[in-house]
This record gives structure tokens, sequence and C-alpha cells, in this order.
């Protein structure tokens, strides 16, 4: 596996690059111009910038995380064309700085979702955390209102800046199925995925986080068969997956191990993370330690050891730990801990994988 680690961009990130390049293993960004709005064309100069930016570091750029679907190739918009021309150009530019993955999601309106950002453990650290009868019993409109009042709550989709769209669409999105937003999909790879496939770039969509309808909204990645389905709209292998352990793995049902054996030919990019459920949606994030949440990380890694997996890596959320100042789930502490966790398992299966060739050999 390739170890890569989330970078925000310079300015925007507080862990420089040559803090980075001191995690052992560490290979390369998974990053964004997250300046750029979602179906606007990055443009080369950019790209170019984050080239040397990564290169002056030792580090690589393959895996870009993420380029933004547009709302309108989600709803099915006439207007969803021109943003999908823009989806095909951003993916030859990206080709021509040697990007190859493209992590992106398709959730309607919120990227992930929680109700604390700060949920305290017992030691002092705080993590992210989710209590399901609070977003069951929430009015989204007057969640707008508090928000726009209080400016402070920083999850992906509440931007202050995109506060005042969300109330317009909620309504575009009343009435869109599951099914429709399956339809969109299917348009969306048809148009996509050969484009990908002829600059060598492969398609990596994040499952729904958490795996479950939020809001009313419709959500479509949430389980083996959602992915098997995913795979048949278009079967190219281009047509992949980023595998989070955390986002699927909240859900009993999901044997995120059982996942990695099954698809591991498609799967570009795995995001591992541990999380702690409690049986009733519930959930809050915890270290990558196996024993610490309710996934098992072991299995996973264990997995993809099996499978030969020679795809892209990175550790997901982390907690907030040694008072570190850091946008929610993205403390480098915990997360600089969890690559070394991963790391200490994959080494110690290739290290019983030799040892067992020389014993029966
Ligand atoms: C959480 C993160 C996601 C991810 C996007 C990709 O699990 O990995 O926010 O970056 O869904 O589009
Ligand atoms: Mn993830």
């Amino acid at each position: 596996m390739k170890m890569v680690l989330r970078w925000f961009g310079e300015g925007n990130d507080q862990v420089p690059l040559h803090h980075m390049k001191q995690i052992p293993g560490l290979e390369g960004v998974a990053w964004a111009l997250h300046d750029i709005p979602a179906g606007e064309v990055w443009p080369l100069d950019k790209i170019s910038e984050i080239r040397k930016q990564a290169d002056s570091h030792g580090l690589n750029m393959d895996v870009v995380e993420s380029v933004n679907i547009h709302e309108d190739i989600k709803l099915g918009l006439p207007t969803r064309d021109k943003y999908i021309e823009n989806y095909r150009t951003t993916i030859k530019n990206l080709a021509s700085a040697g990007v190859k993955v493209i992590c992106y999601n398709f959730m309607p309106v919120f990227d992930w979702v929680r109700t604390d950002l700060y949920k305290e453990h017992e030691d002092g650290s705080t993590s992210l955390f989710f209590e399901k009868s609070i977003i069951e019993n929430i009015d989204p409109m007057k969640l707008v209102k508090e928000i726009s009042l209080n400016k402070n709550y920083s999850m992906p989709g509440w931007e202050p800046e995109r506060l005042k769209y969300l109330t317009e669409l909620f309504k575009q999105y009343e009435g869109i199925t599951e099914e429709d937003l399956w339809d969109h999909l299917q348009y969306f790879l048809e148009k996509i995925i050969p484009i990908a496939a002829q600059y060598d770039i492969k398609m990596a969509i994040h499952p729904d986080d958490p795996p479950f309808s939020v809001f009313g909204l419709p959500r479509i990645m949430k389980n083996k068969a959602d992915i098997r389905r995913l795979l048949g709209l278009v079967d190219n292998p281009y047509n992949g997956l980023t595998l989070c352990s955390g986002s699927f793995g909240v859900n009993a049902d999901n044997n995120v191990a059982e996942m990695v054996r099954e698809f591991s030919d498609r799967i570009h990019f795995a995001h591992i993370r541990n999380a702690k459920t409690f049986g009733n949606g519930d959930f809050i994030e915890t270290s990558h330690r196996t024993s610490d949440g309710t996934i098992d990380i072991y299995e996973i890694v264990k997995a993809l050891h099996e499978e030969g997996f020679t795809g892209y890596v990175r550790p997901d959320h982390g907690r907030q730990i040694w008072d570190e100042e850091c946008r929610p789930g993205y403390g480098f502490y915990d997360r600089g801990l969890g690559i070394m966790y991963l790391w200490g398992i994959w080494d110690s299966l290739v290290r019983a994988g030799k040892e067992t060739y020389h014993v029966t050999n």
C-alpha cells in the first residue's frame, strides 16, 4: 500500500509539508484546490503550483481528494452537461500533472454529517460524534438560521457562504428519490469514465458518511449491494471505490474486511479509521487501534494485505490530542499515530508471510 495524508494546501492546512514528510513511509498528499467552487475547471497553473510544492518536499500528488460534483449533476438538471464538460477538462488537466486517482462523492448537499465536532473522551481528547436522534429531530432550515447567527460551525456543507443556498437546495431535492440519484450517477459516469480511462486516472467514489439517509436526502453508497450496483453502472476498472472504513463501518451490517475481499480490484484508495458504535445509530470516532472502537481495523488491513493491495491509503479522521489546534477530524498527531498503527499491522503481516514462505519452502 502507498501511504498518503490529506493536505488542505499551503496556508489552509496547519501542517507544513516538511512535517508531513517526517512521518515514516509517507509517499504523498491527498490534495485539492479548495478555493475552486464545485463545477469549475481546475486551472493548469494552479495544479502545477501544487506539483512544485509537493515535488520540493519529495512527496507525490497522485491522489486528489476531492474534485467535488456540482449539485446540478446530482440533481440531474439540464445545466449538468456544462459542469460535466468542465469535469472532463479538469481530468485532462490533472493528468498532465501525473494525478492517478480522483476521490469524489455523490452525497446530496452535504459531505460527512456529525452532531458534535469536539466530543470529549475520558482521557481529555476530543473527536467527531454523531447522535442519531438529534439528526432525526433537526429541522435543517432551523439549523441554517442558527448557524447564520453564530457562524461558528465548521462542518463540510455548512460553510457560511453556502448557507443562503441551503434552503433552495433542500427544495430542489424534494421528490428526488434514490433511483433518480442512481440515474444521475450513471449519466455522470458514462461521460466521465471513458475520459478517465483515456487519461489513466482512476475514479474512486467515497461512501456516504454516515451510511444512511440524513435530513430526508437520498443516499446511495451505503453498503455492499450499492457498491456492486455502482461497479456495474459502467463496468470498467477506472470506475472504482474509495473504501472508507469509518463510513461503511458504523453500520454493523457492513463487514468492511469482507468488502475489501470482494471489491479489492476496484479499490483505488482506502481511508482507514475506527469508530465506536453504540447500537442505536450513535457513534464516536476513536483512535485507529482496533480495541478502541467497533471496527476491526486489523482485519481490514489483513484483507488488504492478502488481496495484494497496491493502491493508496490514508488514515482518515483522527482525534484532537495533545491540545493541538486543528480542524475537527484532521489532527496531525492522531493521524500520525494512526499511520504508525497501520504500518505496524502491515509490516508484521509482510514479515509473517515471508517467514511462512521460508518454513514451507
Ligand atoms: C470523511 C472524508 C470525506 C471525503 C469526501 C470525499 O470520511 O474522507 O469528507 O473527503 O467525502 O469526497
Ligand atoms: Mn473517508
